[in-house]
């Protein structure tokens, strides 16, 4: 349309000037009083035209830019970049594997394993998480520039963005969680759901935001378009802290070694925000026995080989696990089966127990892995490595003293047992 239009302009224009022309020629030749009139206003004509011309094929050239991919827009991120934007993607779809350079800084990083780092996180946690994240450069990610995700059920604020994009070495994305995944499901009765925590009396029992948050880290970080091209993931929580410095590639090492869910702090549940979630588990292996690992965990989340949940679970505030084993047909049926059930809102079922359970009965125990060398620190508890010769390696600065995971209300005592594990020299000093 504009093109054409375009066109008749153009040619409207050059037929004014050959008239103007032709009339200021027959003129000078008569020597009509009006021949310098003439000659100036096709002067004009040509100059105006010339501009006109000079602007249109300007936004021409826009245009085709625009219409050069379309898919562009369509994969539009909330932050305002895009899918195309990335070079890794690009790279990716020129088929170029192996190390490759990432876009921020020139980095190298390691591209035969898909991973990044997510955190979910609030604009005001802003400071906390930047402590976070300088600390995970400093000790790990300053040799190996994994890319970051960056989850909010808000939009990001520009100054979020810019300290973040600061501190990290690598590329990094900002998305907004979709509605549908942090919002009461249909099938919620909401005022059971108020009314529950109305009369909670445990921590967080009051809090429906927390209820949400449990819900999406269960069933939907995994789902968002941003972790699409990732096999691996490292959960990364504002005020957390690793004490000792990671020389290897832990992501490699999962891939290399078959390893689907890594840990480094096991615990006991509140066993009044999941009542009925051993329940509403059995109840779906029942269902589908198909889905039980051979060789699974059954006996170490469970003391009386299922009649019962013994609590054990492994603290989700960091996790370094496979997205597939989330994306599997085995965990999106548990989830739904869960999530149908009510407890995310008539409860406080949360995530960690939620993802422990899966892991420990869908996979087989040598797919677990616990990570004693990755010195961690989340409120109020540490993971500190007690073998001496790798403290001093890894240059920690946590006590050992301090260490959680022999103390008793930890389980990773028992995971040692059930895994029939030596026990690091002094382990016994923190049980009597
Ligand atoms: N965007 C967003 N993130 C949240 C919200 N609530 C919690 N989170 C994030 O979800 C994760 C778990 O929340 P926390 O409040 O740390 O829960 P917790 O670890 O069980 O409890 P704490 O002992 O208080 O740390 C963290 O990464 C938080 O940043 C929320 O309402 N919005
Ligand atoms: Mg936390």
């Amino acid at each position: 349309m504009g093109l054409r239009l375009g066109k008749r302009l153009t040619r409207l224009c050059l037929l004014l000037i050959a008239v103007l022309g032709l009339s200021g020629v027959v003129l000078y030749a008569t020597g009509h009083e009006m021949t310098t009139y003439y000659v100036d206003s096709t002067k004009d004509l040509v100059d105006s035209y010339k501009d006109w011309w000079n602007t249109e094929e300007k936004h021409a050239e826009e245009d085709q830019s625009l219409q050069a991919d379309p898919e562009t827009d369509l994969k539009g991120y909330a932050d305002g970049t895009t899918l195309a934007d990335s070079e890794e993607v690009q790279q990716e779809e020129q088929g170029i594997t192996g190390v490759i350079e990432d876009n921020k800084n020139g980095n190298v990083v390691n591209a035969t394993v898909k991973a990044a780092f997510v955190s979910l996180v609030r604009n005001e946690d802003l400071a906390e998480i930047v402590k976070t994240v300088t600390n995970l450069e400093e000790r790990f990610n300053g040799k190996f520039h994994y890319p970051y995700v960056f989850l909010n059920n808000e939009p990001f604020s520009d100054p979020f963005k810019e300290a973040i994009r600061e501190v990290v070495s690598s590329d990094v994305k900002f998305g907004l969680i979709p509605r549908e995944h942090w919002s009461f499901p249909e099938w919620i009765d909401q005022e059971r759901a108020a009314e529950v925590r109305a009369t909670a009396d445990y921590i967080y029992g009051d809090s429906e935001s927390y209820r949400h948050m449990c819900r999406y880290e269960s069933g939907f970080f995994w789902r968002h378009e941003l972790m699409e091209k990732y096999d691996y993931y490292w959960r990364v929580e504002p005020s957390t802290k690793l004490h000792c410095d990671v020389n290897y590639d832990v992501f490699q090492w999962m891939q290399d070694n078959n390893k689907v869910y890594g840990f480094t702090v096991s615990i006991k549940e509140f066993e009044s925000t999941i009542k009925t979630l051993w329940k509403t588990t059995m109840n779906f292996t029942k269902e589908y026995p198909e889905y039980l690992a051979e060789n699974n965990m059954l006996d170490y989340i469970s003391n009386d080989h299922g009649e019962t949940y013994n609590l054990c679970h492994f603290w989700s505030n960091f996790e370094v696990a496979s997205l597939n084993f989330w994306r599997s047909e085995a965990y999106r049926k548990y989830f739904e089966h869960l999530d149908k059930a009510g407890g995310f809102f008539y409860e406080r079922w949360g995530d960690a127990p939620v993802h422990s359970i899966a892991a420990a009965l869908f996979l087989p125990s040598e797919q677990v892995h616990y990570f004693p060398e990755i010195g961690y620190f989340h409120h109020p508890f540490n993971n500190c490595p007690l073998d001496q010769d790798i403290w001093h390696k890894n240059k920690c600065t946590c006590s050992r003293m301090l260490d959680f995971s022999f103390q008793g209300y930890s389980c990773t005592k028992e995971y040692y047992d059930f895994k029939k594990m030596k026990k690091p020299d002094g382990w016994e000093m923190f049980r009597s």
